[in-house]
């Protein structure tokens, strides 16, 4: 079923004849000019500076977007504190954001100027030869690595940024979005159009965390009515495994997490047993377990935590429970227990931007905000203004009370 929505969604025959002639003319080369503008540049491990940047009109295949809203993720601090083995300098961070379609690059179909987009850091290039978008193996994945390559490098497809400093010197990308710049260049697959009602700001909230968090519950553990779930970590991530889980029709939500201040927002989402690890002298998998007769169906972290990892696995219920890996570890880190927690059943995954695929499940997400079946509002609960702004919300997300901090451009 996915997967026909997919087809549809990316299927250019659909869009109107008016509109593709449109998107004809902004095809293109040098019709569009160099924009500057600013942008939050890391400069270096915790070096994060307002500055004036260019930003180059889109290549083949690329799509200029006017960022509106940006949402600060937890991976966006942990990539600018030096922790991500990917992490380059200097580089324009920030990938959960609402932003408007400024200008198409040639060979771009099915995105005009003045489209509302949330750029996804999974894209989807939805081509028959690509197994990880296509039916049937693909309904299993939405992780397309059509341009993961060269996404890591901090580049384009074409192996170039689009980015440059006041003197001129190349400033790279991160997780093909960008949107610590108040405009970006990403690839078109990487662009879920949503509806021309979508207020931008919600539309940042979707495009990692509280997406991923929905998307663990729904598709990477697919929870089912009347089971019982263990979330490890209460930022937006665990947050909305919650709200998920709840929506799923959970009959026990076990909130864990070393900050109290986290539970009331977790009780309002569903949460039945808040547990703070502190408030114990044995290994936290040893109380849920023994709040539990053989332990809990779907657990999940949302930590990055990787001893927090081995323990939501370890309170997973013998013989079938599932664990799901959500939150990301500092580089070198790894993962370990003892072989007989596999053995006796448990099963450990992980999820990537929840199994969305981002162009053609994104948007029904959009739409069940608009028309009430999703609340989300609940998230943003810090906002902030200009460019300088991200570095205010760099602040409130360290700060234990925020969930998400949203700044508009
Ligand atoms: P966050 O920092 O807002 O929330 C983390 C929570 O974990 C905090 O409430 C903190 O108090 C709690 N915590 C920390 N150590 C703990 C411990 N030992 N035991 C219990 N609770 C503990 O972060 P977030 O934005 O919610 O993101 C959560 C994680 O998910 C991060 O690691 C982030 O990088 C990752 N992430 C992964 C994906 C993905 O696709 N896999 C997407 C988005 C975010
Ligand atoms: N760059 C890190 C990996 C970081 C990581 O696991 N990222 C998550 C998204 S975090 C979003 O806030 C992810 O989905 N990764 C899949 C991918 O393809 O990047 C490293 O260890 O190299
Ligand atoms: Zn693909
Ligand atoms: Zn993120």
């Amino acid at each position: 079923m996915a997967a026909l929505r997919s087809a549809r969604v990316l299927c250019s025959a659909r869009v109107p004849l008016v509109q593709r002639c449109c998107v004809h003319l902004g095809q293109i080369r040098g019709f569009a000019s160099p924009i500057k503008c600013k942008a939050a540049v890391a400069r270096g491990v915790n070096d994060l500076r307002v500055e004036e940047v260019t930003v180059a009109p889109p290549g083949p295949r690329e799509v200029r977007l006017k960022v509106h809203s940006n949402a600060l993720c937890h991976t966006d601090i942990y990539t600018l504190s030096g922790q991500d083995p990917e992490g380059l300098f200097p580089s324009i961070l920030g990938h959960e954001a609402g932003t408007v379609v400024e200008s198409v690059g040639e060979g771009v179909t099915g995105l005009k100027p003045g489209d509302k987009v949330i750029p996804c850091y999974t894209p989807q290039c939805g081509e028959p030869d690509c197994i990880f978008c296509f039916p049937p193996r693909g309904k299993r994945t939405n992780l397309c690595p059509k341009i993961r390559g060269t996404q890591g490098n901090g580049v384009m497809p074409d192996g170039t940024s689009r980015f440059t400093d006041a003197e001129g010197k190349e400033i790279k990308h991160f997780m093909g979005c960008s949107t610590f710049s108040e405009y970006t260049v990403v690839a078109d697959i990487s662009c879920a159009k949503v509806s021309e009602t979508a207020p931008l700001d919600v539309c940042s909230l979707l495009g990692c965390g509280v997406s991923t968090g929905l998307g663990a519950a729904w598709n990477t553990l697919n929870i089912e009515g009347g089971s019982s779930v263990a979330v490890f970590g209460l930022g937006a991530v665990g947050l909305s495994v919650i709200q998920g889980s709840k929506m799923r029709g959970a009959a026990r939500i076990f909130a864990i997490d070393m900050n109290p201040k986290k539970f009331e927002m977790a009780k309002e989402l569903g949460a039945t047993d808040c547990v703070n690890p502190k408030d114990y002298d044995k290994p936290i998998q040893q109380v849920i377990v023994g709040m539990t007769k053989w332990g809990v169906d779907y657990t999940f972290d949302c930590t990055g935590n990787v001893e927090v990892m081995r323990a939501a696995l370890e309170c997973a219920h013998r013989g079938w429970g599932e664990s799901c890996v959500v939150g990301v570890a500092a580089a070198g880190k790894e993962i370990s227990t003892r072989p007989f927690q596999l053995v006796t059943g448990r099963k450990w995954t992980g999820t990537a931007f929840g199994g969305f695929k981002g162009r053609s499940e994104v948007p029904p997400l959009i739409d069940d905000y608009e028309a009430g079946r999703l609340k989300l509002d609940h998230y943003i609960t810090h906002r902030f203004h200009g460019v300088e702004g991200n570095l205010q919300a760099v602040e409130a997300l360290h700060s234990g009370d925020c969930l998400r901090a949203v700044v508009t451009y």
